[in-house]
């Protein structure tokens, strides 16, 4: 037996590629990666099968007495070494992805915050507050005052409040003021809301401990009060502060997808998560010098082009291209034509070191938080940014002028509308002198928007690349459901094309009149990952203009993320759920169904008055379940009479103006 496992080399299986990606693009370089004899993470996941017990969360690792293993197929029939049941050890394992995704999402917000510290107070001069009409709007809110003052009074107010986000030990954290009345008396009921995000990680981390907190339903409260420290508070500040520093987006038309990349320019690609980084080397790609360092080089100039999330907010809040989500960025270095790509923390796969390696493409780590061995380190510091992306381009240029590796750019461009903010949907639906979601409201009163579902996330080589997220965006958006999207997701939609304002031919009757009267693509697109917040200020801000609930629980909503792969889906899973929401994912689900843990994700906590979890691996089941749930809530709130279907005329839209 194990004589013959070593003999097997592990060749990287030919893919069947059109059953692994939907993406051209990823599937054409999938393809020149099997002539070069190059793996990606597509040909590992082929060959490495997933743990069928860690797939089902039914393992515990937690001390030496074990790792012990329980049995999916009689989940109750024994216990771990210290008497752990199924559900503590399945409750514990959920807990610690919800603290080390929450984690990596709070993280990345405490580093904005201190970058806008050092903004603010002078010691950092690259950056500026570029977005001060924001900057009012976020304090005032927070019950700063602005009259008269300032700037920087106001901005150095706002940094003290916001930082009990992070570090508060005790009271509930600053945008929990943002949470609606009811939602937030469910949370304080159960005891979940957030003090300080380290606060509420160190106790979850703790409670997971071996031998601490043993009872399911109180690590879940554990889990969610984490979660929501992540969403209304870490991942939140990060968006705010990127919208007050960088620009809060709106929309413009950009391009994705890898036919962004110039043969005859010098290629740079950032993936990662932090805009400082990216807005940086904004700066030193127009750079006149290192752009004549180009021209001698022999380039026509340099092209900077973004990947995953950071990626995601450039394209949003700057129009700069965007070449792919997270199952392309091995496959993009396959093209050849990549002169450098710098990263910086989350998502970065390990196995990019060996493919940048076969093609001469120059990788940089970048951040103190994420190194890779035998990857070349270019520490970036706030304070002199551009020391570490001058050089960059330097070895770039470098690079591209001794370019061996044959280039082959799959001639692949999605042109689409991105950059919509929770501002500017306001102001696109209540025009600029009555910015409000009372049109929005209208329309899902009256039925023409039957709802409006987030879908998210990740891509993951379990499934077809991009196939689940658009099958189900456009079954959603046929029966009249307005879709947000961020992060990876957005990227796989507009690879669809679904990005331009044309595609609203593809929506339901009613969806489709709204999005020709209002001139926006049926797909709305937010950001990165971290913006899913900007869904959650929209679901506050719907009840607040009225007629739909009194909760967020209320609201004709649903979540999803159909092709998720991180801890950090899933503490965005669990603040959605937390948050009222119901949200449905794909590919599998770390539990053991029907055991007494599993019953309280998908329908315990919704009877405590929050949302609850869904799965579905199939995307048009995916959609039923959504719709279904979506129906159910306007039934709710008597809404179900017929659906109107009448043309929304000039005079219909004159009537909701004057309104
Ligand atoms: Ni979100 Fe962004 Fe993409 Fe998934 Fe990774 S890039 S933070 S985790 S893979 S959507
Ligand atoms: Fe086993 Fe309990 Fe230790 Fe987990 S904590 S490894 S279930 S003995």
């Amino acid at each position: 037996m194990e004589k013959s496992k070593k003999d097997k080399k592990k060749e990287p299986a030919g893919l069947s590629i059109r059953d692994v990606t939907i993406c051209d693009a990823t599937a054409q370089m999938l393809a020149k990666a099997e002539r070069d004899g190059v793996e990606t993470a597509f040909h590992r996941a082929a060959t490495m099968k997933a743990c069928p017990i860690g797939a089902n969360s039914a393992c515990c690792k937690h001390c030496s007495m074990g790792p012990c293993r329980l049995n999916a197929n009689d989940p109750y029939g024994k216990v771990g070494v210290c008497g752990a049941t199924i559900d503590t050890i399945q409750a514990r394992n959920f807990g610690r992805m919800v603290a080390s995704g929450a984690a990596a999402h709070t993280d990345h917000g405490m580093a904005m915050l201190d970058l806008f510290r050092e903004v603010v107070n002078g010691n950092i001069q690259d950056y500026k507050v570029k977005d001060p009409i924001k900057l009012e709007e976020v304090a005032t809110e927070m019950g700063i005052e602005t009259e008269g003052r300032e700037v920087k009074d106001i901005a150095m107010d706002l940094y003290h409040e916001l930082e009990r986000t992070y570090v508060a030990v005790e009271g509930e954290i600053p945008f929990a003021k943002r949470v609606p009345e009811k939602t937030l008396e469910t949370w304080r009921k159960h005891g979940v809301v957030p003090r300080g995000a380290m606060r509420e990680i160190m106790e979850l981390m703790h409670r997971t401990h071996m031998g601490v907190d043993q009872e399911y339903r109180n690590i879940t409260n554990q889990c969610s009060r984490t979660a929501l420290a992540d969403g209304w508070g870490g991942s939140m500040v990060a968006t705010e502060i990127s919208d007050i520093l960088y620009g809060t987006p709106t929309p413009v038309r950009a391009e994705v997808n890898m036919g962004c990349l110039k043969e005859n320019e010098v290629n740079i690609i950032i993936h990662g998560h932090e805009p400082n980084l990216f807005e940086s080397m904004l700066d030193s790609v127009n750079d006149p010098g290192l752009i004549q360092a180009a021209k001698d080089a022999g380039a026509e100039g340099i092209n900077l082009v973004g990947m995953c999330c950071s990626g995601a907010e450039m394209l949003s809040r700057h129009g700069i291209p965007h070449a792919g989500n997270f199952m392309s960025t091995e496959s993009i270095l396959v093209t050849g034509a990549v002169d450098a790509m710098g990263v910086d923390v989350q998502c970065i796969k390990q196995g990019l070191a060996k493919v940048a390696d076969c093609y001469g493409t120059k990788l940089f780590t970048t951040n103190p938080r994420c190194h890779i061995e035998g990857v070349e380190h270019i520490e970036f510091h706030e304070h002199t940014p551009r020391e570490c992306t001058d050089t960059i381009v330097e070895n770039a240029v470098v690079r591209f002028k001794n370019r061996t590796a044959a280039v082959e750019i799959p001639n692949i461009r999605n042109m689409g509308v991105h950059g919509f903010s929770h501002e500017y949907i306001n102001y696109m639906l209540g025009g600029s002198f009555r910015s409000s979601y009372t049109p929005l409201n209208d329309n899902i009163i009256n039925g023409r928007i039957r709802g409006v579902a987030g879908v998210v996330g990740c891509t993951n080589p379990r499934v077809k690349q991009d196939w689940v997220h658009v099958e189900l965006v456009k079954e959603l958006i046929k029966n009249d459901v307005l879709v947000v999207q961020t992060g990876c997701s957005q990227i796989a939609l507009a690879k669809a094309g679904l990005y331009t304002p044309e595609a609203a031919h593809l929506a339901g009757p009613g969806l489709s009149e709204v999005c020709e009267t209002v001139g926006m693509p049926p797909v709305l697109g937010l950001g990165s990952c971290v913006d899913n917040s900007r869904i959650l200020i929209a679901c506050s801000e719907m009840v607040r203009v009225g007629g739909l609930g009194e909760s967020i629980a209320d609201l004709p909503v649903a979540g999803a993320a159909p092709e998720w792969m991180s801890e950090k889906a899933i503490s965005i899973g669990q603040y959605f759920v937390a948050s009222g929401v119901y949200t449905v994912f794909g590919v599998t689900f770390p539990v053991v169904e029907e055991t007494k843990f599993y019953k309280h994700l998908f329908g315990g906590l919704e009877e405590q008055g929050f949302g609850k979890w869904g799965f579905a691996k199939d995307p048009y089941e995916m959609a039923k379940l959504m719709i279904a749930h979506i129906d159910a809530k306007r039934a709710a709130l008597g809404l179900d009479k017929a659906r109107e279907r009448v043309l929304m005329d000039m005079a219909d839209r004159q009537k909701l103006d004057a309104a």
